[in-house]
């Protein structure tokens, strides 16, 4: 039987990615995101019976729920949630940071994904479905400026742990993916466009692509239904972790 996936973020990047590897393989989609042209991209290369396009700003919580009571009846019976749609903005430290920004990432990051959740639950349980939350190494490990997106994330990877326990026996499976440098327009967002900043970025690293993620989604979706995968912690060999900061008088 056909089976069904709810991409957030579906516009770009991951989003993007994991659209594509479902639906060049059977799968139904459901696409959200705020660029229509985007969605619509996705619709004319899969075909509108395998790409359900939803535009809409996760972050509006009615227009949200206009768009899911608009599904049509074949993509309806959502077997698998990615919460995906995310941001960061800005990379200055705390108190030299911008609150719009702030408010915006807490909205888009932690709102609009429990938001998502809690109104897909009942036909995720019904459907012993699978919920993925993309959360980033920035919720375990602290680093310069990243403040707010980093604790917006800690709530996705905890929220993800907290949902396993309380879907117990339900069947469900919930998974954390929790990606490191990845090349996608995550940096051309977080430094409001700035193309050469995010080029500088990741030259010369061989960041993880969308591509990997949408496979690590692909193989963790596809694992036997008794095998949940919690947390997956991924990152390109060319980065790793830092020691800790000592300030001197
Ligand atoms: P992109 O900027 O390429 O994609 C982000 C997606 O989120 C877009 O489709 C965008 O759609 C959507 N989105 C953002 N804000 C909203 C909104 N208000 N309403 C609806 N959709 C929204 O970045 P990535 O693919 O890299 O990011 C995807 C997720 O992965 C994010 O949660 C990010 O935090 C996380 N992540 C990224 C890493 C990286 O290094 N790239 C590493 C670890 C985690 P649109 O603009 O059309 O609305
Ligand atoms: C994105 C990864 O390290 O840029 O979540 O915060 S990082």
């Amino acid at each position: 039987m056909t089976k069904t996936i709810l991409v957030t973020g579906a516009s770009a990047g991951f989003g993007a990615a994991i659209v594509e590897r479902f639906a060049a393989n059977g799968w139904r989609v459901v696409a959200t995101g705020r660029r229509a042209d985007r969605l619509q991209a996705l619709v004319e290369r899969f075909g509108a019976d395998v790409v359900h396009p939803a535009a809409f700003d996760i972050r509006d919580a009615d227009a949200m729920q206009a768009a899911l009571d608009a599904i049509p009846a074949p993509f309806r019976d959502v077997d698998v949630l990615v919460n995906n749609a995310g941001l960061a903005l800005g990379t200055a430290p705390a108190q030299r940071a911008d609150l719009a920004q702030w408010r915006q990432m807490i909205d888009t990051n932690v709102t609009a994904l429990a938001t998502m959740t809690y109104r897909l639950l009942p036909t995720l349980i019904e459907r012993r479905g699978a919920i993925f939350n993309i959360s980033s190494i920035a919720g375990s490990y602290p680093y310069p400026g990243g403040n707010v997106y980093g604790a917006t994330k800690a709530f996705v990877t905890q929220f993800s742990l907290n949902l396993r326990s309380d879907l117990h026996g339900t069947g469900v499976r919930v998974t954390s993916i929790e990606p490191g440098l990845a090349e996608t327009e995550f940096t051309l967002v977080r430094t409001g466009g700035d193309q050469a900043a995010s080029d500088a970025l990741y030259a010369g690293t061989h960041p993880i692509t969308a591509g990997d993620i949408a496979e690590s989604v692909w193989w963790i979706a596809n694992l036997p239904p008794h095998l949940n995968i919690n947390r997956f912690e991924v990152m390109p060999v060319s980065q790793s972790l830092a020691g800790l900061q000592i300030h001197r008088d």
